[in-house]
């Protein structure tokens, strides 16, 4: 008998025990609802999304052990059991000394920027994120951003485009010193690249060169296991490892972390810095009791941290890491196969539509990205996210960043959709692009002063 080929499919590691209902919607409610909202998808009312594939960031789907753990959650003031239970989760998934809670990432990033920056200070970074740069600005520095070139282009296949060119960052240590460099700041993986990774080889060097030079590495942990996972898949040596004992090493190579738990870890809330070194510690724990609560819950019940604690075990599992990667890439596939122009290699948390190669008639003044989440909406109800020119925002000086990438995220919430799902969202784009000559770009009518993305309003251009 000829000996066949067959194709091992992964799937989910979880079964449904409960569903949530969506509302269907037509074409004119759509259009409606969208012009309502300034053109803008962040001031969508929910109830009228079909696919909600704005963010990854505090939408995943908790297990039924979290669900459990949430009834008991120690809402004590002082000392709760529940912060001790993630104190213990983290330092044993992620092996950092010393713990802070706070209500979400960007909570982290205030007080750790607070601490760590001085006015006149460069940040350098593997591509900004959003919240991330503000508050290094807000707190008197600037950024750099030191990623390898192959980041800034969609079309590069490169497999780590979370690398740090370290030659980028060395000219910075020349031209403005060591001294004036409070720390290197470390996303995994790179959220505005397209959820890409950096490699452990490249961290290592990294480290070696910070080490050198007396400077900290600053971990940006939001999406550190889905790196651990592309690191196993791609990274030579490190494909018999678990992506539990990768997140480890990752952790290992740096002095400190701020972290949004509403992404790797699989919440709804939540998130905390974590410091290697006790002085940083000591001023961090006194400052979060002015911006966020006491140090034993930093803005969170009890609740929340311990569905925190179950959900960082979670993610470590090799399993879960598969299905989530393979559903992002299922759905990249799916759009690769009707010529849909996104970002490669597949990122981890979404796929991002390049707006820029989909409706090359637009300038980025007409803000293509913007524009082409608003037709998405009004085709089929799926809800994705402008990262572009809007995200980008102002410098100090007013004028505008204009980033290279111009793109439409459309973010992977964890274990809530299904491949069906999958499906009729890569329809609704190809259904798009077959009418893209025919699209018209956007002004913006209202800009609020920070992070303009998230209430910004347009208009279409006549
Ligand atoms: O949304 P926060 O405050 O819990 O976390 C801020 C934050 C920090 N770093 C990175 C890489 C992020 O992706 C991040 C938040 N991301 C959001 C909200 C997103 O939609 O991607």
């Amino acid at each position: 008998m000829k000996k066949q080929l067959i194709k091992r499919s992964w799937a989910e590691p979880y079964k449904m025990k409960m569903v949530e209902l969506l509302k269907m919607t037509t074409i004119a409610h759509r259009k409606k609802a969208i012009k309502e909202a300034g053109y803008n998808t962040f001031l969508l009312k929910s109830e009228d999304v079909y696919i909600d594939l704005l963010t990854d960031s505090g939408t995943n789907a908790m297990s039924d052990q979290q669900w459990a753990g949430l009834m008991i959650g120690d809402e004590a003031y002082a000392g709760s059991k529940s912060f001790f239970r993630m104190e213990k989760a983290i330092k044993e998934y992620y092996g950092y000394k010393y713990i802070i809670p706070t209500h979400q990432g960007r909570g982290a990033e205030n007080i750790l920027s607070k601490i760590l920056i001085k006015k006149g200070d460069i940040v350098p970074g593997n591509m900004y994120f959003t919240t991330t740069r503000l508050h290094q600005e807000l707190a008197g520095g600037k950024f750099y951003d030191i990623i390898v070139d192959e980041a800034h282009d969609p079309n590069s296949e490169f497999l780590f485009k979370g690398n740090v060119d370290i030659d980028k960052l060395d000219i910075l240590v020349k031209k403005y010193g060591a001294k004036r460099i409070p720390y290197v700041s470390i996303a995994t993986t790179v959220n505005m690249a397209g959820g890409q990774p950096i490699s452990m080889k490249n961290l290592k060097e990294l480290r070696v060169y910070t080490k050198k030079n007396g400077i900290r590495i600053i971990h940006d942990m939001t999406r550190v296991a889905e790196n651990a996972y592309f690191i196993q898949q791609r990274e030579k040596g490190y494909e018999k490892k678990s992506v539990k004992d990768i997140v480890k090493e990752i952790c290992s190579l740096t002095d400190g972390a701020t972290m949004s738990a509403k992404k790797d870890a699989l919440v709804n809330i939540g998130g905390f810095m974590a410091i290697n070194d006790y002085d940083i510690f000591e001023e961090a724990r006194n400052l979060v009791v002015v911006y966020e609560g006491l140090h034993t819950y930093g803005g969170l019940a009890g609740r929340d941290m311990e569905a925190i604690a179950i959900g960082i075990a979670e993610s470590v599992n090799d399993h879960h890491q598969r299905a989530r990667v393979g559903q992002v890439e299922y759905l990249g596939h799916q759009m690769e196969s009707y010529g849909i122009p996104i970002v490669k290699p597949i990122g981890s948390h979404g796929i991002f539509v390049d707006a820029r190669a989909f409706l090359p008639h637009l300038t980025q003044d007409e803000f293509p990205a913007q524009t082409l989440a608003a037709e998405i909406y009004i085709d089929s109800g799926v809800r994705t996210m402008e990262r572009g020119v809007v995200s980008a925002g102002r410098k100090a000086n007013g004028e505008n960043y204009y980033p290279k990438l111009e793109l439409v995220r459309f973010t992977m919430p964890r274990r809530v959709y299904t491949q069906a799902h999958m499906d009729v969202i890569a329809e609704s784009v190809a259904a798009v692009y077959e009418r893209r000559s025919k699209i018209k770009g956007l002004k913006m009518v209202y800009e609020p002063k920070y992070l303009r993305f998230f209430q910004a309003r347009f208009e279409i251009k006549s």
